[in-house]
């Protein structure tokens, strides 16, 4: 048995979170009241009922609403600087986040706003915790490229501090090719590349991720094990997986964590990491993740080893800084 403190004294990095999903139930009220936004719930037990998912949609629908009382910098910092905080005391030494802009900007918070309050969140949790973090900016592929194509451009004198582009939100019928002009152009500027694909969606997205988008790393892949050739290819690649099994759980991605195929990865020479998606959201933090793992009997202790030196190998980070965590 792998005893707790192995898993949380091991050095981690945290390469899928999306800062929207880690609105703790708590936060989202004490938002709401000050900023005087009404919520469809009476109380946190009243929020926790309602999170229970038969797929990804079902998900999406409550966080894009919870996400409303998110109205100023101030709210963008208290949001990041608890994920941090958390992530910290679970051992993660850095963490690469995804914020999604046109869920803010829709609502008519500026793009500016977002940053700068994630960006005060990232400087204070450096000087508390020590933590490093990226910025991963997501377009929302229900959406169309015209405004993934906004948002780049409001993203532009915030490049400096923005390490890639990501694809999030509803899989189904809307393929990474829907997005391949927008990639590109994301990379000419000099942002790295990740996409959610192979959650619900088929093997064919996960090609597409790859020879469209150009991806450096994959999000979730999970539905890329259907087809061998692609497998072999993603090993071959070298590609990490940012594999998220409590969120595989919550939408239903797996019907039981005994079939989580993060068993299945490793053996076929995947590059896995372990990570929470959407912490608030589908019962815990990465910790959590690796602990629900261990009790279903899917990975071992040199498993988490090799998961946790994964994190680093497929994070963003320098190569001299990389060197001094791994
Ligand atoms: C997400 Cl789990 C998941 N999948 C796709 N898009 C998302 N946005 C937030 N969580
Ligand atoms: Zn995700």
């Amino acid at each position: 048995m792998v005893h707790d403190t192995f898993i949380t004294n091991i050095p981690k990095a945290e390469l899928h979170l999306h800062i929207e999903g880690s609105l703790e139930p708590e936060l989202m009220f004490r938002l709401a009241k000050r900023n005087r936004i009404s919520i469809p719930f009476q109380s946190v037990e009243d929020v926790k009922k309602a999170y229970n998912f038969n797929n990804l949609q079902d998900f999406l629908d409550i966080y894009y609403a919870g996400a409303s009382v998110l109205q100023t910098a101030e709210d963008f910092h208290d949001l990041a600087t608890a994920y941090f905080a958390r992530a910290a005391a679970d051992g993660v030494t850095h963490t690469e986040i995804f914020f999604d802009p046109q869920t803010h900007t829709a609502r008519g918070i500026p793009f500016d706003v977002v940053m700068e309050g994630l960006l005060s969140g990232i400087a204070e949790a450096k000087a508390q915790h020590g933590i490093s973090v990226l910025l991963i900016m997501c377009f929302l592929r229900h959406l169309d490229e015209d405004s993934a194509f906004a948002t780049l451009k409001s993203a532009e004198k915030w490049i400096p501090h923005i390490s890639g582009v990501g694809l999030d939100s509803s899989e189904l019928g809307h393929p990474p090719s829907k997005f391949a002009r927008v990639f590109a152009a994301a990379g000419s500027a000099g942002l790295m590349r990740v996409a959610h694909a192979g959650e619900e969606g088929p093997p064919s997205y996960v090609v597409e991720a790859l020879d469209l988008l150009n991806i450096n790393r994959l999000d979730h892949g999970n539905r890329a094990l259907e087809d061998a050739a692609l497998t072999a290819r993603l090993a071959r690649e070298a590609m990490t997986l940012t594999v998220c099994p409590l969120s595989n759980l919550k939408l239903c991605v797996v019907d039981n964590l005994n079939n989580h195929p993060v068993n299945r990865m490793l053996d076929a020479g995947l590059r896995v990491t372990i990570n929470s998606d959407d912490p608030a959201y589908f019962g815990g933090y990465i910790n959590d993740n690796f602990r629900a793992l261990v009790a279903a009997g899917k990975v071992s202790r040199e498993d988490i080893i090799t998961l946790a030196r994964n994190s680093f190998l497929g994070s963003f980070l320098k190569d001299e800084y990389l060197a001094t965590q791994i």
